[in-house]
């Protein structure tokens, strides 16, 4: 057996690099998941805890890093299942997972089994007995398997280094992990607010319909996403000239009724002649070929299609110029799909691996095999490229359905395909949990699932609960309706509760994602993070906490009634008065953090409406008789609050001779206080 040697170690504060010992380090390909290359400060110290131990197999190479008794492991990315992740085993290979179905017809999604889904994570959160925590991050982008049945046993074809940063407790992991691989940029303040999908509105005249709908129902809702459909015969940057020959006016249309756009966009790019996306790709050599040189098609939603090869700088700065050029119709924000890549005949297809990159600058020439797992991340970076280009002083908003450790940095994402069952309901929770615990902030489900139609009570569960994960977008595949009032007058009065809550809690909200933009803590956090050396919260993946102050019980089961274990101390229930269906088994019960002030609004059908109006402070006193809360404030868009046009205030509560008082305890920023009336409401 080989320990490992040290490349040469020590990369900053409690993080350490290491490498195989018979890799030359200078042979290692580039990493994609730091922000940037760090150099080596000096050598790993000799009470470093975890050195993982490298050893050679025919299959290629193995670290083995072993671990203490009753260590939790989570993190791996983008996985179905239970929150813990102990006893698994799954691949990190970017992909797009197919099911037969009972009929022999194949559907795209997933369930527990699936070794690997959408996007790519070497990541590893191991939390001790003592709730002390390590992260390994093993530095590749080739295919890696991620074994966790006994140790943490990491393999690959090829060499790769790891990184191990220790922290004393998980939280502090995860807000290194940031450091080293980049933080969520702050989201405009309209991507916190609902989101409504389908595959697909169609045609523009049922997007209006759409928009009038939520207003006349008051349904408080901020972006309406537009599928695939608005393309001519599913070409990338066309228009289907019946069915949305005018996609500006149909933005404006939406724009002056409160509503933001998002349209989605592919990656293939259909093989015609005439068409000019195809004809200036060819061109501009933007495609990828095999090893024998010639241009790879494979089988997509427009028919034969070509691939951009986004490891060329010239190929990401032409997808980036068609994007900028696409904007011009008015879209707010742009959602990148199927970009594992995968292709759609026969289905479960995947591109070769020997296809080749052609890379450039800063990223070598490789085979498919080494990049396919950051295909959907540079494209990504293209597109959000092209957005910030395009209107340099709004922020700019994607979403991405593929993505690889780091990817935060470029775009937010979902859990892809998902199933309008109960199984699916739960896994919402865990896996937007495991994805914030891999460095990802900003994620959600499609609410009520993509496939299938869930029947009135998994819809209001789903909704219940899906109003308070980071990411909230409604979405379904092509069969059945699935807006708030597509279940009867009962569900969508829950609905409407539910989404509700979402904009009343609001500044709240907006303040814990600004927290995960400076630190790179997650927004949708388990509720282990309570008491990281509590082994009762484990594996609780039921319940999670919003922020650090709000816990979240949801009812995820069908029947039973799910054990919710409890942190220390007395986390009060509330709800918010005046709402008639407050109790009902969708809406999960709120508590809040023993000492916590949490700021509430008075919501509004847009968050820009629910930025103001009336605030009440939420107040929870500790055992101490005190407690303490933060709100941030900023324009909602722009970038001012880089220069400091923006507000953080602290609030403080005391009890003093059997009353609470609550002050202003500081303020930062240079922006003005929003005059507006401030109630306390004391739990
Ligand atoms: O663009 C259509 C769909 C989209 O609605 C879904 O969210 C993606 O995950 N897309 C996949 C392409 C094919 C779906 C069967």
């Amino acid at each position: 057996m080989i320990t490992s040697q040290q490349d040469p170690g020590l990369l900053g504060d409690r993080v350490a690099r290491f490498i195989p010992p018979d890799v030359d380090p200078a042979s290692l390909p580039r990493s994609f998941a730091l922000v940037e290359p760090l150099p080596p400060l000096g050598p790993v110290p000799d009470s470093w805890r975890v050195v993982p131990i490298y050893t050679r197999e025919t299959r290629g190479h193995l670290a083995t890093i072993r671990l203490d008794p009753d260590t939790s492991l989570y993190g791996t990315g983008e996985v179905a299942g239970p929150l813990l992740r102990n006893g698994f085993v799954t691949e990190v290979w970017a992909t797009q997972p197919f099911r037969i179905e009972a009929d022999g017809t194949p559907v795209s999604n997933y369930d527990e089994r699936s070794k690997s889904l959408y996007q790519a994570h070497p990541w590893v959160l191991a939390v001790r007995a003592d709730g002390s925590a390590f992260g390994v991050l093993a530095d590749t982008t080739y295919r890696l398997e991620i074994d966790l049945r006994e140790d943490v046993r990491l393999r690959s074809a090829e060499p790769f280094p790891i990184i191990v940063i220790e922290g004393d407790s998980p939280q502090e992991v995860v807000e290194r992990l940031s450091t080293l691989t980049g933080r969520m940029e702050l989201p405009p303040r309209w991507a916190l607010g609902y989101q409504q999908c389908r595959f697909s509105y169609y045609p523009d005249s049922r997007v209006r319909e759409l928009a009038d709908e939520f207003r006349a129902r008051q349904i408080p809702c901020d972006v309406i996403w537009v599928d695939i459909h608005y393309m001519d015969e599913y070409k990338v940057f066309t228009f289907d000239p019946e069915g949305f020959p005018d996609p500006s006016g149909t933005n404006a249309y939406l724009h002056e009724r409160g509503f933001k756009t998002v349209w989605i966009l592919d990656p293939a790019v259909k093989v015609e002649d005439g068409y000019g996306v195809y004809e200036e790709g060819v061109k501009g050599e933007h495609f990828l070929r095999d090893a024998s040189g010639r241009e790879h098609h494979e089988w997509t939603w427009p028919g034969d299609a070509a691939f951009p090869d986004y490891t060329r700088p010239e190929t990401r700065a032409w997808w980036t110029r068609l994007t900028k050029a696409f904007l011009e119709h008015g879209m707010d924000g742009v959602w990148v799909d199927l970009n594992e890549p995968s292709p759609i005949l026969p289905h479960g297809a995947e591109l070769p691996e020997d296809l080749r990159h052609a890379g450039g600058g800063e990223i070598a020439p490789g085979s498919h095999a080494q990049y396919h797992n950051i295909y959907g991340m540079l494209m990504s970076k293209a597109t959000l490229d092209a957005m910030r280009e395009a209107r340099p002083s709004r922020r700019p908003f994607v979403l991405t359905r593929s993505t690889y450790l780091g990817g935060q940095r470029y775009a937010a994402t979902w859990t892809g395909d998902n199933v309008a069952d109960w199984n699916h309901l739960h896994w919402s929770v865990p896996m937007v949990l495991n994805l914030g615990l891999s460095g990802q902030p900003n994620s959600g489900p499609d609410i009520g699932g993509f496939a299938g139609t869930p029947t009135p009570e998994l819809f209001a569960r789903w909704i219940g609960v899906g109003a308070l994960l980071p990411f909230c977008r409604t979405h379904n595949a092509l069969k059945g309706d699935q807006e708030p009032w597509s279940f009867g007058a009962e569900v969508e009065e829950i609905a409407r509760v539910a989404i509700a809550r979402r904009y009343r809690l609001l500044p709240y909200l907006y303040t814990v994602f600004w927290e995960a933009a400076k630190t790179g803590l997650p927004v949708a956090r388990p509720l282990f993070f309570a008491d990281p050396a509590d082994p009762a919260l484990r594996d609780e993946d039921h319940a999670f906490m919003l922020g650090g102050d709000l816990m979240v019980q949801p009812a995820l089961e069908e029947r039973a009634e799910h054990p919710f274990p409890m942190p220390k101390g007395q986390w009060r229930a509330f709800t918010f008065e005046g709402q008639a269906a407050s109790g009902n088994r969708a809406l999960p019960v709120l508590r809040l953090r023993p000492g916590a002030i949490l700021p509430v609004g008075s919501g509004g059908q847009t968050t820009e409406e629910a930025a103001e109006g009336p605030l009440t402070l939420f107040v929870s006193l500790d055992e101490n008789g005190k407690a303490e809360g933060q709100l941030y404030e900023d324009d909602g868009d722009g970038f001012g609050y880089a220069a400091g046009d923006y507000l953080l205030t602290t609030y403080q509560a005391i009890m003093r001779n059997g009353e609470v008082e609550v002050r202003v305890e500081r303020r930062h920023g240079s922006r003005a206080a929003t005059p507006r009336e401030t109630r306390i409401r004391v739990l």
